[in-house]
Order: C-alpha cells, then structure tokens, then sequence
C-alpha cells in the first residue's frame, strides 16, 4: 500500500469525523439559504443573502429505506439540530445521488457550521476562524460540492503545514547530539527506537543514551529497540543522575565517531517544576562536553492530547529550546486536527509522525499527505 493509502487509512478517526463532517453540510438543504441557484452568480460580498428566496430542496425526496453509509466508527458530533430534519433526507440523498450534484450555498450559517467542524477537530479556535475566512473568500454566494469543500479545506490546511514539514536536519558536526524530551507516555522511547533504525538502515552510526534512570522497565524498553535497531544502548544504574548519563554518552559517542547520539529522558509534566530543572541540568551538561548541545531538541507529542499539546510546547520551549516536534499516535485519534493548530500557531518545524508502534511507523511529514489524509481527500 502507497504510504498516502497508509495514511489515510490510520488517520481514519480524524478523517472520517471531518471528511462525514463537510458531507453533513453540503447534504443539509434545511437552511433557507441553500437555495437551488442556477449559476453562481452572487458577488463575493460579505452581506449574508438576507433576501433568499424560500426553500427548495436540490435533491429529490430520498428512498428513505437506504441505511445511512456505515464507515463511521464513532458517533457522529451532531450539535446543533435533531435528527429528524430536511437535512436528514438530504443526506440520506446523499448516499444514492452522486456527491458532484449537491451543492450547498457558502453563506453565513454553512461557513459558521464549518467553523465548528474544525473546532470540534481539534484545529484550535483562532486557526479554524483563519482557515474558514480564507474558504469564504471567493467562494462566499456560490454553491459548492463537498468534493470541492474537502479540496478547499486540504488546500488550506496544506498551506499552514507547508512552511513547517522539515525532515530531522542531519549536520555535518558529529556527533550530532538529538535530546528527546515530552510529557510522560508521549511516545518518547518509541519515537528513539525508530529514528535509531531509520538513521541506522541510512548507514548512520547511532547511539542511544537511556536517560531515563528513574525506572528500570524504561531501559528495557529502550534495549528492545536497540536490538531492533541494530543500535547500541548505553545505561546507567536506575535512579543515577540523567545528566551524568548524558555527559558520559556524549563523551563516549565523540570517542567512537558516532554520528548521532539519541538521548531518551523521563517523561515529565510541565507543571513538576524539579523534573524541569532536572532537564535544564542536563542541557548544560552536555554543553560541557560540546557547548552547541543539544544540536536538536526534539518534543515528543501524543495526538490524542488534543489541545493541551499547545501547552505543552509553551512550556517545554521555555525550559528546553525545543528545535522541532514529532507528532505520535496519530493512528487511532480523532483529533490529528491540533496538528494545524500546532503549526498556525508556533512554526517550529514538524519532523515527523507517529502513526502505529512498529519500527517503520513513524514517517517524515508530508503536508500535503497529510491534509489530504486528514480531510479525507482522495489520492
Ligand atoms: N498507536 C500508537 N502508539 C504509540 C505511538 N508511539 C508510541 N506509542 C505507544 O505509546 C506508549 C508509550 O510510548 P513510549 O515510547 O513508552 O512513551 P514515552 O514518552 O517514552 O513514555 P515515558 O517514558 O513513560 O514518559 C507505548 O505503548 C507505545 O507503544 C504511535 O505513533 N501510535
Ligand atoms: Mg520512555
């Protein structure tokens, strides 16, 4: 399978609430704004058509008898309005009547349910407001498909990710040293585990420093993927100091030519203010060693955190001078949303995502990819 087909595939909660979402908007003729006109005639003009002429459905009364389309794995978010409404036959319509011939008049109450659906995804409300303004404009009195609503939105969305879908900068200064740090369960050790094996298949020389002393299973965990990987481990004694780890690693990794040292740390909430320092301790540390370490300091993010990720880069920047995210368990989440958000709103780069927990899960962020994925856009 193409990787886009895996994509789209695992990001199916996400898609599949957005891509339901825009169908439900264009198939509910109720508003009586959705008015049957010919030809796209109306101005641009951000005055709300006030005057449209009464309802007139666009489809024909549905066979009622057809089951609704059942690719859905989860409730459908239906806010505003009960079911039993014109919109409801309408979207029953939907599934005999092909998607190019309903159209739906972009006008105040469709854009404002559109502003919604993109909350309600996890774009954040300022990007969502940003992103509906910029799909209002020129199409704003004319009539749309979902087909062209779901290539309208990709585009937008595709355009905030372009400027931050960068691949992990790999220098010429070795070792180059990558500190790995998140909240606790982001997918930290995973994410190590697979750079290690993508850098090593690309005849690197990695190295893999388990700075996470507080719990034994952690090193374990981490010496699973450095078989894996083919990578070594390096350790130290369960509840030693991660600075002196990294201070050890990094001399070492000089000593053998490494090319990329990868050092894991302990998970830590932004608001525990002694694991915070502990990751600032280990920051100057290594700055003993080589006074431009970290050479990257990558945030490990969990999707399904939705929104509470923009806090946490907040803080781990302050603390950390993150250099780059990577975006994990986008598999399995409805909320691959607060992606768009993340990068609206800080800019840093985006090195890859997460979308499963095998070696080769975790893929380099292709913006256009993913907001077709995401929309549920065709390839
Ligand atoms: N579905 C899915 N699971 C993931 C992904 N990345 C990591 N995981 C799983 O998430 C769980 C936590 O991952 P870890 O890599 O241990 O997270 P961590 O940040 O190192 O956790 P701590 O060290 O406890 O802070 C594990 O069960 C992983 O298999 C992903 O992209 N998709
Ligand atoms: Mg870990």
């Amino acid at each position: 399978m193409s990787f886009f087909g895996k994509l789209k595939e695992r990001l199916f909660k996400s898609s599949s609430r957005l891509s339901d979402g825009l169908d439900e908007i264009v198939a509910d003729q109720s508003s009586t704004a959705a008015v049957a006109e010919p030809t796209p005639a109306a101005p641009p003009a951000q005055a709300a058509p006030q005057s449209a002429p009464a309802e007139r459905p666009v489809t024909p009364a549905a066979p009622a008898a057809r089951p609704e389309p059942v690719a859905v794995a989860e409730p459908k978010p239906e806010p505003e309005e009960p079911a039993a409404k014109p919109g409801f036959f309408a979207r029953l319509a939907g599934a005999v009547i092909p998607e190019a011939e309903q159209r739906r008049l972009v006008d105040d109450e469709m854009l404002e349910t559109l502003e919604d659906l993109l909350i309600r995804a996890d774009m954040g409300v300022e990007t969502a407001a940003r992103v509906t303004a910029n799909i209002a404009e020129g199409r704003f009195g004319r009539r749309i498909s979902a087909r062209e609503l779901r290539e309208a939105l990709a585009g937008e969305v595709a355009r905030i990710l372009e400027p931050v879908a960068k691949p992990l900068p790999i220098y010429p200064r070795r070792p180059q040293v990558v500190l790995v740090v998140g909240v606790n369960g982001s997918g930290k050790t995973t994410t190590i585990g697979k750079l290690a094996a993508q850098f090593r298949a690309a005849g690197k020389k990695v190295v893999i420093a388990a700075g996470d002393t507080f719990r034994a299973a952690a090193v374990e965990q981490l010496q699973v993927w450095g078989k894996r990987a083919d990578v070594p481990v390096l350790t130290a004694a369960q509840g030693s100091d991660p600075a002196s780890l990294a201070f050890d690693a990094l001399t070492q990794a000089q000593r053998d030519g490494a090319d990329l040292l990868l050092i894991d740390t302990a998970g830590r909430l932004q608001n525990r203010q002694d694991l915070m320092e502990e990751l600032a301790k280990i920051v100057r540390v290594l700055r003993k060693v080589d006074p431009d370490a970290p050479h990257n300091t990558l945030l490990v993010l969990d999707a399904t955190t939705g929104q509470n990720a923009l806090a946490q880069v907040e803080v781990f920047r302050r603390i950390a001078d993150v250099t780059g995210l990577v975006m994990t368990k986008l598999d399995g989440t409805a909320r691959g949303g607060v992606l768009v958000a993340l990068a609206d709103k800080f800019g840093l780069p985006i090195h890859a995502i997460g979308v499963g927990e095998q070696i080769d899960d975790l893929a380099p962020f292709d913006p256009e990819d993913f907001a077709r994925a995401l929309v549920g856009a065709s390839d």
